[in-house]
């Protein structure tokens, strides 16, 4: 996708919002459906929930779409989604992977998706993702709900003069109504750090101390451009390791993805229970 008329988002010029409703008209084209309401962002671990919350309507490919990039992490799927929810008109995007900030794109690719989201219509967005848990009561395979976040990569994807309210980012409503699904659903605060390395155990106190649950590469900017572009956020982690230094055993992405289809099940069955409710 490069002709003249491409936007292209690493050029600072370009308004981040128009490559997102160009690319929101590319999603709108390739799967047949005009408008969505729900977005759905599919991090380490839910890679099978797409299929359990609706019937597909339409894929695209991610390198079709303006703005988007190739696959870079093992385990998930390069496609955008248009899923019917239940019998009702209720649409839902899915997006089978995310840009992570390491991948060194920059923040406007980080957040592109929820913008693209926010262009296409959806008032809700429910962000995924594995991460390292900090308490030992929470087992490799547990799904918690996110309470609130430590943004640790020392950026915003916000520019300019905008000063963005952040409390209650994470919906105390769609909160309660994930609880209503599952009652035994924990909560937590995320920290998000750049990576893509782990951090080191020095690093996992640090973190403990500011008050993190729950350590991970990803959520917390694109939950601060949902809140911007008005979106109303959920977010669920799924616990896939102690992060390092809580246990003796030194982390391992395959240890990550062998949790990720374990809790598979059991996380796909909430996200659709939860985004029927939305
Ligand atoms: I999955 O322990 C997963 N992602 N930063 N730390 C960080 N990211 C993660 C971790 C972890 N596990």
């Amino acid at each position: 996708m490069s002709d003249d008329s491409t936007l292209h988002l690493d050029d600072p010029t370009t308004d981040p919002n128009e490559v997102a409703a160009q690319a929101a008209t590319a999603i709108a084209d390739g799967t047949g459906t005009p408008r969505h309401d729900i977005a759905l962002v599919l991090g380490s671990g839910w890679a099978g929930a797409a299929d359990l919350i609706g019937e597909t309507v339409g894929t695209v490919e991610n390198t079709d779409v303006p703005g988007f990039g190739a696959v870079a992490v093992a385990g998930h799927r390069g496609t955008i989604s248009s899923v019917a929810i239940g019998d009702s008109d209720v649409r839902a995007l899915v997006f089978g992977t995310r840009t992570h900030f390491y991948e060194g794109r920059g923040v406007r690719a980080v957040v592109h998706g929820v913008r693209t989201a926010a262009a296409a219509g959806c008032r809700a967005v429910v962000f995924t993702n594995g991460c390292g848990g900090v308490r030992t009561d929470w087992d490799p395979g547990t799904p918690v709900l996110i309470r609130d976040h430590l943004n640790l990569t020392g950026t915003s994807p916000i520019e300019g003069a905008n000063f963005v309210d952040l409390t209650d980012l994470y919906s105390p409503r769609l909160r309660g109504l994930a609880r209503e699904v599952d009652p035994s659903l924990d909560e937590g605060v995320y920290a998000q750090f750049r990576g893509p390395h782990y951090e080191t155990p020095a690093e996992v106190a640090m973190a403990r101390t500011m008050g993190a649950d729950l350590i991970g590469m990803s959520t917390a900017l694109e939950a601060i451009a949902a809140r911007q572009a008005g979106m109303e956020v959920l977010a669920v982690s799924l616990v896939t390791n102690l992060a390092a230094g809580i246990s003796a055993q030194p982390l391992s992405h395959e240890e990550v993805t062998e949790a990720g289809k374990a809790a598979s099940g059991r996380c796909s069955q909430l996200l659709a229970r939860i985004v029927e409710r939305i």
